[in-house]
């Protein structure tokens, strides 16, 4: 849409949304503030345990993922910080990585330690019955607690794959203790400006049980932990069918809702883009969220992250279009007519609660982000003006250099 059409529209909405009492310039700032992580991972060439899917521009260490991160902020104006995974982005010098970062226009965000590629964490990590690996798993926590510190990161996002294949294989009961006492001993490592969010899925890579397999596991661990132990939500991480957003809502009143990794699916934890399947969902998710950040007696300091991997599409436009998809839910969770709703829920006025609710999803708010960010100075259209940059084409040329010359290039960059 033009910019023109972007401030009419926009003007017609406010008229239209400021009868029922909200402001769309307020909504339309909030949107801006929106701070959303992406993952280094979602850059670099990846794949499916069928076979690695390679883009000849991806990414050829943490700098140049950081590189590409930076343009999903430098056009959607809402993703200014990258999350890494230690192992796989390991550098000598992380403070000079994040110098690079911060040059970029972004910043590293949540550290994850690795606690699943290595062949010692066979049989798990912090559930694994030999002390020399949980104390290695323990160790490599807090490395990544003392990357935090280095880089200023206050996040320590923990998952792990601990579980078992069999029936017997393993003594849920011990394992449960060694993992308690992992976690604290990590705890109490951390700094006092330092969260720990402990994410749960409910199978994979393990098939008969994993050790922190639901919400109710990750609150349990993390209540005993302490106040800077929180819950983090990703959406793929679900039996089908289950109800997210009263999860969402529920940890919320605990002040156990640490943050989410974003992305949908359609079977399993297929970490496609966010929205692409269930936006109703995400819709309702943000709903909560809004419904949480309106109640003054509630903590909210959520850690917005991204967990995807776009295998087969372009990685920077995935990244974009999972950003503005977040951000359209966003935007119409805030045009819920709160008191509305909540006056035909006392009522059990089913129909009219439920219209308030889609009176808010079927709402056009493309010109509400539109304006938003012209009103940042960023293009309209972010997917359009990235894909106008031609810094894919140049990542391209620079990055698919013959592999003789390769050597020298990465030997060059080992430099660094
Ligand atoms: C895998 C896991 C989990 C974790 C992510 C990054 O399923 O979501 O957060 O890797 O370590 O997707
Ligand atoms: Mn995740
Ligand atoms: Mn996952």
């Amino acid at each position: 849409m033009s910019r023109k059409n972007a401030e009419a529209q926009f003007r017609l909405l406010r008229e239209e949304w400021g009868d029922k009492g909200i402001d769309l310039d307020a909504v339309s700032r909030k949107c801006m503030e929106l701070r959303i992580e992406t993952p280094s991972w979602a850059y670099a060439n990846c794949g499916t345990r069928f076979g690695l899917v390679k883009d000849p521009a991806a990414p050829r260490n943490a700098y140049e993922k950081l590189s590409d991160g930076a343009q999903v902020h430098r056009f959607t104006g809402i993703t200014p910080a990258v999350a890494v995974h230690v192992l796989w982005d390991n550098v000598p010098d992380w403070a000079d990585l994040q110098k690079h970062a911060v040059s970029q226009g972004i910043r590293i965000g949540a550290i994850n330690p690795n606690l699943f590629t290595e062949p010692q964490y066979k049989f798990g990590s912090i559930c694994n019955a030999d002390p020399k690996v949980r104390r290695a798993a323990v160790d490599n926590m807090k490395n990544s607690v003392d990357i935090g510190r280095q880089v200023g990161s206050n996040l320590l996002s923990l998952w792990f794959a601990d579980g078992t294949n069999y029936p017997g294989q393993g003594d849920f009961r011990r394992r449960k203790a060694w993992m308690e006492q992992c976690l604290a001993d990590v705890y109490a490592h951390m700094p006092k400006s330092m969260r720990m969010l402990v994410e749960y899925k409910f199978f994979e890579p393990a098939f008969y049980h994993t050790d922190i397999a639901d919400w109710g596991i990750s609150t349990l661990l993390t209540k005993k932990l302490g106040e800077r132990a929180q819950v983090l939500v990703d959406l793929g991480h679900h039996a089908h069918a289950t109800n997210i957003p009263w999860i969402v809502s529920t940890l919320i009143t605990e002040g156990k809702l640490g943050g989410f990794h974003f992305n949908d699916r359609k079977y399993a934890d297929d970490d496609l883009t966010t929205g692409c399947m269930n936006p109703y969902e995400l819709f309702l998710i943000f709903n909560e969220l809004v419904a949480g950040m309106e109640d003054p007696s509630l903590k909210t300091d959520f850690a917005f992250m991204i967990d995807e991997m776009p295998v087969i599409k372009p990685r920077i436009e995935s990244m974009i279009q999972s950003a503005v998809n977040l951000q359209e839910a966003y935007a119409k969770a805030l045009l819920v007519d709160r008191a509305k709703l909540s006056e035909a829920q006392d009522d059990n006025r089913i129909i009219d609660a439920e219209e308030v609710i889609r009176a808010a999803w079927t709402a056009d708010v493309k010109p509400i982000l539109e304006v938003g960010r012209m009103r940042k100075g960023l293009d309209p259209d972010p997917l359009g003006a990235y894909r106008k940059s031609g810094y894919y084409a140049k990542t391209l040329k620079e990055r698919s250099i013959p592999e003789t010359s390769r050597r020298t290039t990465k030997k060059r960059m080992q430099k660094v």
